[in-house]
């Protein structure tokens, strides 16, 4: 089965992980496979920005760790708008430890990840014990993981050989990870989410190693569910039209793909 074919209803209605049926029925009803990257860094622009192109995104995405002044109530606030625009929470945390230590860093310290955050993501190189780490603290909770099986920067060091590792680990996590980041969908043996950031319409790079491909490439051509886009939006002069422009490109490329 070529799940790349199918709608996101299709999926939705397919899928035993309730996060995912959550995701793709969202989408679904949303008309929306635009993931925002919200990288700025007061809590006042993320919440406007929040507030006003939720309509248009599925996922919102952040790096609580570069709010200058972050407070724990601001996950509250971020929750309400997830809840009145109907969009998930991914914090883009790149978990990278061993197991023991992401429990604490997921569920702990100032941020407390795992209580605000639907969506999280590990590197593999530490092996499967960083998932079960994760798992410990996230599953109760409903979460879900990503897996970073491909990065949008120049020269990465991800090889085709880790790259196939990550599926197979994901394969034997499917409680828990339920899809990847990537820049292609890379198996058809189950129904993962593949999210990619690295998409950009008007340039092909910046100054310190990004590269972008066009919504189009990104889900017509290279099979992604969602796209990520973050400084094409909201250093915009106008951030609403321009998600908007984004999430019909990305809308179209998939409304393209699944009628082929
Ligand atoms: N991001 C990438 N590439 C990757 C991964 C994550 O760009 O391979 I994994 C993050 C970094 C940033 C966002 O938060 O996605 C992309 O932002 P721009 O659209 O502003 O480049």
């Amino acid at each position: 089965m070529d799940y790349s074919k199918q709608t996101y209803q299709e999926r939705a209605e397919q899928t035993p992980n309730a996060l995912t049926k959550r995701l793709f029925s969202l989408m679904a009803e949303k008309k929306t496979n635009l993931c925002l990257s919200i990288d700025v860094t007061t809590v006042k622009e993320i919440l406007a920005l929040a507030d006003k192109l939720g309509p248009y995104i599925c996922v919102l995405k952040t790096h609580v760790d570069i709010i200058e002044d972050f407070t724990y109530s601001f996950t509250q606030s971020l929750l309400e708008l997830a809840i009145k625009h109907n969009f998930l929470i991914f914090e883009d945390r790149k978990f990278a430890d061993i197991g023991n230590t992401v429990k604490s860093q997921y569920g702990g310290g100032i941020y407390r990840i795992a209580d605000w955050a639907s969506i999280t993501n590990c590197h593999t190189l530490p092996g499967p014990g960083i998932i079960d780490g994760l798992r410990s603290i996230g599953k109760s909770r409903g979460n879900g993981l990503l897996l970073l099986a491909e990065m949008s920067s120049a020269d990465n060091l991800f090889s085709s050989e880790y790259t196939h590792k990550t599926v197979a680990l994901a394969l034997e996590n499917r409680d828990f990870v339920f899809g990847f980041i990537s820049q292609h969908k890379l198996t058809d043996k189950a129904d993962f989410v593949y999210m990619t950031p690295g998409v950009n319409l008007s340039t092909n790079s910046d100054s310190l190693g990004q590269t972008y491909n066009t919504p189009e490439t990104a889900v017509g051509v290279n099979g992604a569910d969602v796209i990520i886009v973050g400084r094409a939006i909201y250093n915009s002069p106008d951030p609403v039209s321009c998600a908007v422009k984004y999430r019909n490109a990305g809308w179209n490329a998939y409304s393209l793909r699944t009628s082929r």
